[in-house]
């Protein structure tokens, strides 16, 4: 039987709602602590234990680890790209500050392991475009980028020099239905299902070929839940790990939706996120992944578009 207690911080985020869900299934309701700056809904206070946390209060944190006897801390509570660039100080010290937090944490209590997603957005305007691989030029000019890049530098230097397990992904833009991303560059792959499920023009505020890599919802948690799980000697990376599942333009998903949607119409508006997408890669190699702990995704863009649009339905109108 399971015995790992796991707390999450950023719980009710786009990652943090699957994810948590996905864990308690695995380690059951009781031993998943779901946290959030925001106030819990009704319904998170009923599927289990739940605590209101801001990720920039170590002693709080703390304190949830000693109450719990947490063993496990998923730190995803961070400000995404787009939004990064609004407000880059608070970006910067909010990404920071809450790592620092967690692993310090993790040193002093010894805790089993941590997670912490990192992001394609570590990559910059001079590294190799496509096939982009683990180890190369990195020149993020985003401040999410920076504090990513930094934060992984964090990560291997806590598990060289004080020995913390720490894990991490440099996710793709990340694509699901159950809940909304907020304030990230890849959000418009999430948004323009909802127009075509409202029979909405949809404006899309990259360029039609602004081509990124993206991930479904199911292969995400799989691919973290997998790490977490994979022996800590098989792990040859403790920065964060390059993973891939498909890559596409908003040009080419909106053809794929249009399948089944013939109806649906888009026009394009780049604004200023079209600069960080064409600072990040096309596509991303991920054999290192594959390799040390069987990496492999699931979806392709057309499978990906036709569970969801199977599925939105009955989980939101
Ligand atoms: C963003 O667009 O900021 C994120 C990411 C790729 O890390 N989805």
């Amino acid at each position: 039987m399971e015995t790992d207690t796991i707390l999450i911080i950023g719980a009710g985020g786009q990652l943090g709602t699957e994810l948590t869900a996905e864990l308690r299934a695995i380690y059951g309701n009781a031993n998943v602590i779901a946290s959030d700056i925001q106030a819990p809904r009704p319904e998170q206070l009923e599927e289990g234990p739940f605590e209101q946390l801001n990720a920039m209060d170590a002693l709080k944190i703390a304190s949830i680890v000693d109450q719990y006897k947490v063993t496990q801390i998923y730190l995803l509570a961070a400000i995404l790209s787009a939004k990064g660039e609004q407000n880059p100080k608070f970006a910067w010290d909010l990404n920071m500050q809450s790592l620092l937090n967690v692993l310090e944490i993790a040193k002093e209590k010894n805790l089993d392991k941590v997670y912490w997603p990192s992001s394609i957005a570590v990559f910059g305007p001079n590294s190799p475009v496509n096939n982009t691989p683990q180890h190369c030029v990195m020149d993020p000019n985003t401040v999410y980028g920076i504090s990513k890049q930094a934060g992984e530098r964090w990560c291997e230097y806590y598990f060289q020099k004080y020995g913390v397990d720490v894990r991490s992904l440099r996710y793709p833009g990340l694509i699901g239905y159950k809940s909304l991303p907020g304030g990230g560059t890849t959000d418009y792959a999430v948004d323009i299902f909802h127009k075509a499920l409202n029979s909405e023009h949809f404006e899309c505020f990259l360029a039609e070929d602004a081509y990124l890599p993206m991930m479904y919802m199911p292969d995400a948690i799989k691919a973290t839940i997998d790490l977490m799980q994979a022996p800590s000697e098989n792990l040859s990376v403790r920065s964060s790990y390059n993973v891939s599942a498909m890559s596409f333009s908003p040009k080419e998903i909106y053809e794929a939706i249009k399948k089944h949607h013939p109806d649906f119409t888009i026009s394009f508006k780049p604004d200023y996120r079209q600069k960080i997408a064409d600072s990040w890669p096309n596509s991303m190699d991920d054999s290192i992944a594959s390799k040390d702990w069987g990496w492999k995704p699931q979806y392709l863009l057309e499978d990906m578009v036709a569970d969801i649009l199977e599925n939105i339905p009955a989980y939101h109108y």
